[in-house]
């Protein structure tokens, strides 16, 4: 695929740059839709600074550079965007806390550790709940999903568009496992697994018998590197787009939770912007997480074989096994769903059905 690299558009940080050459082979991505739409009219010159955690080559960076790219045609260049991969302005917690008080414009976490904003946002952390791709888009377009973007009013966050993070696998350095049993460990020594800043996630790996520590994804390399923990849990991709091979020899196709990222803006930045401008960002936004969506799927299958290439040890999971791990958090949902909402657990159900 064409990345255009234009001279605004580039990513700061000349660490996060050297880091990136290691992978100039890249899946065979669809490119970014032709920008389309009127060039709006000339309401000043902003230049705004978005942060976000995966690297440069993740669909997560390359759908922001498109987001940019909209953005700067479409008004003549006077609004451009500053990309700042690799946690480096900070981890999503702090940089919504940035965007709280203005000191940046945007930034793309998880969904996970903005529920401490929106509560409901939890029901995305339900582990097996949405068990394919056609049901989590179609839930990130309900109108659940909405009412819970709009929920942030008030928080000092505009959140604008769901996209994917994706199915998240667990990855170890200590065994290969394909039971909830190899994550307790026969001798009673659970994993020690990195979790989200999220207190369901940190009930999934309690449940399942592992030792779960909360932490930044900044800090999880090294702490992998340095054994403080055995393992982690995210995306093929974003395992491989952060090098977490190097690192973890075992991975686990468990596939037990489908978390979104969200994109958002200061609040502050928002208001500052003319309405023409602010439609233009939303509609940009919305493009390039339709454009992440995709991209992010034909990463996936890509990014696991490159892993295995490069020595990971994948064990993939048949029905049966992930039945087994699907028993075995049932007492998550017992815990979680009169928390999370009844109803608004049966709403994504339903979508889901639809969708099956
Ligand atoms: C990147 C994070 C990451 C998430 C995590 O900032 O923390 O494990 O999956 O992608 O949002």
């Amino acid at each position: 695929m064409k990345i255009f690299w234009r001279n605004t558009l580039t990513l700061a940080g000349a660490a996060s740059l050297s880091l990136g050459m290691a992978y100039a082979q890249s899946p065979d991505l669809s490119d970014p839709p032709a920008i389309e739409g009127d060039v709006v009219g000339d309401h000043g010159s902003h230049t705004l600074r978005m942060g976000f955690g995966l690297s440069e080559s993740s669909p997560q960076a390359l759908s922001s550079k498109y987001f940019a790219e909209i953005l700067e045609q479409r008004s003549e260049g006077r609004i451009s965007v500053n990309l700042f991969p690799n946690s480096q302005l900070g981890d999503d917690v702090q940089m919504m806390e940035m965007l709280q008080t203005g000191s940046l414009d945007m930034t793309y976490p998880s969904s996970s550790p903005a529920t401490t904003y929106v509560s409901e946002l939890a029901v995305f952390d339900l582990p097996f709940l949405l068990p394919t791709r056609e049901a989590a888009v179609a839930v990130m377009h309900s109108d659940a999903a909405q009412r819970m973007l709009d929920a942030f009013e008030g928080t000092g966050i505009k959140a604008l568009t769901f996209s994917e993070n994706g199915y998240r696998q667990l990855s170890n350095s200590a065994r290969a496992v394909e039971s909830p049993e190899d994550v307790a460990g026969q001798g009673g020594r659970g994993l020690s697994v990195r979790t989200m800043e999220n207190p369901v996630h940190l009930s999934i790996w309690e449940t399942l018998g592992a030792n779960p520590t909360p932490m930044a994804f900044g800090e999880l390399f090294s702490a992998m590197e340095q054994g403080v923990v055995d393992g982690q849990e995210n995306p093929w991709s974003t395992i491989l787009t952060s090098n977490f091979h190097e690192v973890q020899d075992y991975g686990s196709e468990t596939r037990h939770v489908y978390t979104p990222f969200i994109m958002m803006m200061s609040q502050r930045t928002w208001d500052r912007l003319a309405p023409e401008y602010q439609e233009l960002v939303q509609e940009a936004a919305r493009q390039s997480a339709e454009y992440e969506i995709q991209i992010s799927a034909e990463y996936d299958d890509w990014a696991r074989e490159q892993l295995e290439e490069r020595g990971m040890q994948i064990s993939r999971l048949d029905d049966d096994q992930i039945a087994a791990f699907q028993e075995a958090v049932q007492p998550v949902y017992d815990q979680w769903a009169p928390r999370i909402g009844e109803d608004l657990i049966a709403e994504i159900q339903e979508i889901v059905e639809a969708h099956q």
